[in-house]
Order: C-alpha cells, then structure tokens, then sequence
C-alpha cells in the first residue's frame, strides 16, 4: 500500500470518511491530515505545513480532497517533491485499477485527458510567460504539440465510445423485446445496493465498507410471483463528480437509463446532512443520465441501526426531498442484513415497473404479485 497526506478543506471536513474511504479504495494509507481552508486554493500556511508533513512522513502522494486549481496543485508538487493527487483524480484511480473492458478503458481515458487539459493550459501559459523556458523541450512548443496531441486523442475515444454505446443500446432493446422487467439497484457509494441485490438475487457478490466495491453493473434474472425480472446491480453515486466524469461513467450507467424501474437505496443510519446531500447528489445524477422519470421506489437501508424516532425523522426528510422534485415513490424501510422489509422492496419495484401502485391493483393486473 502506498502512504499518501490527505489535505482536507473546510467546506468538506464532514465527509472525512469519505475521503478515508476513497483513499484506501485507491489503495493509498492515510499517514497524515492537513486541514485548509479553501477548496480551490493553498495559502502559505497550510502550503508550509503540508511540505513539512509529508516530509516528515516520506509520503508517496498527497491527496488534496477539493478540485485544486492548476496553479495551486504545481505550487504544491514544487516545494513538496511528491504527485499530488485532487478528489477527481483519486476517483479516476479506483476506476483506472480495475477497468476491465476496452470501454471501460477508454472512458477512463477519456476522463483523465479531460481532467489534464486545464493542467497542460496552466503550463502553456507559464511556458510563455517564461517561467519554465525551454520545460518539456524549446519555447514550449513540445507541450503545444502535447497539448494538439491529447485533443486529437479525445476525438478519436469518443467516436469509439459512440459506437460501444450503441451496441449496448441494441443489446438492451434486444432484451426488452424479451418481455422481461428490468430493476437497477442505484444508490450513493456503499449505501448497501450489493447486499440487497445478493438478498433478492440469492447471489453472493462481494460487499464491503470501502467506496466503489462494485465496479461493473451486475445482472441476474429473478422469477417473483410469475414475473421474470432482471435484477442489475450498479456502481455506486458519488457527490460533486464533475460532468465530465459522469460522462466518462456513462456507459455504465447507461443499463441504468434503460431500467423499466430502480430501487434506489440509501443509507439510513447516516448523519441527516450526509444522508440529505447524498440523496440530492443521487437524483442530480439521475437527472444527468436521463433517468429521472423512470419509475422508483426508494429503500431506506440499515434500518437495523436506527431507533424508530430517528428513523420517522430521516423518512419524513426523505419524502420531503423527493415532492420537491415531483417524485412520489414508495419509501420502505429495509435492512439487507436482517432482511426486513426486502420482499416489499423487490414486489414494490416490479409493481411500479408494470404502472400498478397498490397490491389491489398488482393482483388484477400483474397476476400472483402480491
Ligand atoms: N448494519 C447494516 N449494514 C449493512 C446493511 N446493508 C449493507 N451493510 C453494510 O454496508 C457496507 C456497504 O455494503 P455494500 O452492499 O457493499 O454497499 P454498495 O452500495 O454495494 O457499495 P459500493 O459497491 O461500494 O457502491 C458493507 O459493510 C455492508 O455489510 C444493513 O442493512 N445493515
Ligand atoms: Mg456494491
């Protein structure tokens, strides 16, 4: 495992966790924390102290867990010596790790040119202004030529990706004329969607508490009370993704956009701001991927760690969220580990998958549903 310093801004000091999470899913140990105070920017401060700490800890990498400006982040690696990582790349790292596919591949790709082109500006224009004469080569004309190389790349991945994408969309065409009910699992990193899907499914994926332990969206058909359903597990929502990595993720939320319904799953033993700021981010990606009109039902998991009045609380936030959006999906409360409340679940997502909202209804409608 690599050592890594992990700067963390005010406005994120709530999501510590996170940061921890994300940092070992990278396969980075945590050996010390700074605190700063922008998400953009380093003052000499904290700049001082952060030299001074990753010496002191022979770190291989400091993560700097904001969206560090170009000019801060060379700041940083000058006087400290060592690569310094932002939240985005930290991300782009887990998924790089283990992308699979050539499509996966390619949207990593993709992401990280992405992410690099403000970086590779930022030395242009020093370059020009002299600061680095002669930095990758004569009068900066090397990383001009660097510069042209990496957009023309772009271009070449994303026709790539046009056609992947569409095979994917055939595919999924191909299974709806199948007859069969679609169902993804979504929901923010971690909240329990591997551990649902393997209680409905009878599956046993790999569950864990680090960030993205699901990396590639797993299918399983199910028969519950003579419909055939095809169970999807997915990779989880992350908050504050730039648009140009949930366009580089797209593909494997695609399934998700084609879903005849979702459960979505959330975290109901989470601190209420966490679990208010990480359902908005869910349906804000939702929306981004074209899926905020597919028919939902919402799983409040965990339900095993909350007493009852916390639990009245957080669902009556969560209902309030969700009007304010014009969303009415049913809110059951469940827990993968005791079980409770799944069956409702997996019934309710096939019942709102067939537009049928009561069990009355499922009965005349959908058969032996209920
Ligand atoms: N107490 C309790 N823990 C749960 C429950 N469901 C899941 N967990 C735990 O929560 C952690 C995350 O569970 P996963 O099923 O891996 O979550 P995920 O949403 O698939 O996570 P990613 O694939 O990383 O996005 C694991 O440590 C689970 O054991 C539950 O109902 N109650
Ligand atoms: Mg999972």
């Amino acid at each position: 495992m690599k050592k890594a310093l992990l700067i963390i801004p005010r406005a994120r000091r709530h999501q510590i966790d996170e940061a921890l999470a994300l940092a070992e899913s990278a396969n980075y140990k945590v050996a010390g924390i700074v605190k700063a105070r922008d998400e953009w920017r380093i003052n000499k401060g904290v700049l001082a102290e952060t030299v001074k700490a990753a010496r002191d800890n022979g770190v291989d990498a400091i993560i700097y867990y904001g969206n560090l400006q170009p000019s801060s982040a060379f700041k940083v690696m000058k006087e400290a010596g060592v690569r310094v990582i932002d939240r985005v790349e930290l991300i782009l790292e887990i998924f790089s790790e283990h992308a699979g596919s050539r499509e996966a591949r390619l949207q990593i790709e993709m992401a990280k040119i992405k992410h690099e082109l403000p970086m590779v500006r930022e030395l242009i224009r020093r370059s020009k202004m002299g600061e680095y004469p002669g930095f990758l080569g004569p009068g900066g004309y090397a990383i001009d030529s660097y510069y042209r190389h990496l957009t023309r790349r772009l271009a070449k991945i994303r026709r790539e990706l046009e056609k992947i994408r569409l095979t994917i969309k055939e595919r999924a065409e191909k299974r709806r004329h199948g007859g069969m009910i679609h169902v993804s699992i979504v929901g923010y990193a971690s909240a329990g969607k591997t551990s649902i899907f393997n209680r409905i499914t009878g599956e046993s994926k790999p569950v864990g508490e680090k960030y993205f332990t699901t990396l590639h969206p797993k299918h399983k058909l199910v028969k519950l009370g003579g419909v055939k359903a095809i169970f999807i597990d997915t990779v989880g929502f992350i908050r504050d993704v730039p648009p140009e990595v949930i366009e580089a993720f797209f593909s494997t939320l695609e399934e998700v956009s084609l879903s005849d319904s979702l459960i979505f799953v959330v975290d109901v033993s989470e601190p209420e701001r966490d679990l208010r700021e990480k359902l908005r981010a869910g349906l804000k990606t939702l929306a981004d991927i074209g899926a905020s009109s597919i028919p939902m039902v919402v799983g409040l998991n965990k339900v095993d760690m909350v007493d009852p009045l916390d639990y009245e609380r957080k669902s009556y936030m969560v209902r309030e969220i969700l009007y304010s959006l014009s969303r009415e999906s049913p809110i059951i409360p469940v827990s993968a580990r005791t079980g409770e409340g799944l069956e409702e679940l997996s019934r309710a997502s096939i019942a709102v998958a067939l537009g049928v909202e009561t069990c009355t209804q499922q009965i005349s409608m959908a058969g032996s549903l209920c």
